[in-house]
């Protein structure tokens, strides 16, 4: 299987981190989302949606990140993604759930309008406005997260055992910390977190991201 991503990219990063830890090697091909690659033939050909990730496995491609990862679990008959109907369900759910909720407050209303230029709004009261509105609402996202859906009782999202909703989430919360998100006002949240990043692969899978927060780690930006 071969994935086209970006090392940067959150999304790319959620499939990357599920099929290492899947045990699946996929072949990586970076699209380089700095020099517009992904709005250009060939790729843009490939994927109209001109966004990163994209797995070709054979002549099948698939592009969104929920949909590979679920893929690349199902195909390496992956515990992380249980077949039993309503274990497999709740990890949908939370799927679902990351990405309907927090991820279009977080990442596209808080996070990428303060480190990607094309996503900064046209004016500085705009832009300010949109920061606390997308503010406020990934707080309640991560109060909800923290005290009803983790709370203090389980290791994971769905319960004792890891699943793929995890290596999705994990990736997104770890998104805010580009621009200095303090998750320590949520114990149940820093504690899981803890758990996602001692994942074998969270390190290699990571690196670049934390390359390019340290590179950002001066600028000011809004947080929660
Ligand atoms: N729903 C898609 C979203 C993919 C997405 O937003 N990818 C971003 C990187 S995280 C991208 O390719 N952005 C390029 C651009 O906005 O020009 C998924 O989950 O795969």
């Amino acid at each position: 299987m071969k994935l086209y991503y970006h090392p940067v990219s959150t999304t790319s990063r959620i499939a990357w981190l599920g099929a290492e830890e899947c045990g699946e090697k996929c072949e990586l091909q970076v699209i380089d989302l700095m020099t517009g690659e992904h709005m250009k033939p060939p790729y843009s050909d490939m994927n109209p949606n001109k966004l990163v990730p994209m797995l070709e496995d054979g002549d099948f491609r698939l592009t969104e990140s929920a949909s590979i990862l679920r893929y690349i679990a199902e195909k390496c008959k992956s515990p992380a993604y249980p077949t039993e109907l309503r274990a497999r369900a709740r990890v949908n759910e939370m799927m679902d759930w990351f990405n309907s909720n927090i991820y279009k407050d977080l990442a596209y209303g808080l996070v990428y309008p303060q480190i990607f230029p094309n996503h900064q709004r046209p004016s500085e009261e705009m832009q300010k406005g949109t920061l606390a509105w997308h503010k406020e609402r990934t707080e309640n996202w991560l109060k909800i997260l923290d005290e009803k859906l983790i709370g203090p009782k389980k290791a994971y999202l769905t319960g004792d055992a890891i699943t793929i909703a995890d290596y999705q989430g994990g990736e997104i919360i770890g998104l805010g910390e580009i621009v200095r998100c303090n998750y320590a006002k949520y114990p149940n949240i820093t504690r899981w977190m803890g758990k996602i990043k001692a994942l074998p692969s969270w390190p290699k899978v990571n690196e670049v991201f934390y390359g390019f927060a340290a590179s950002v780690k001066d600028k000011p930006f809004v947080a929660v």
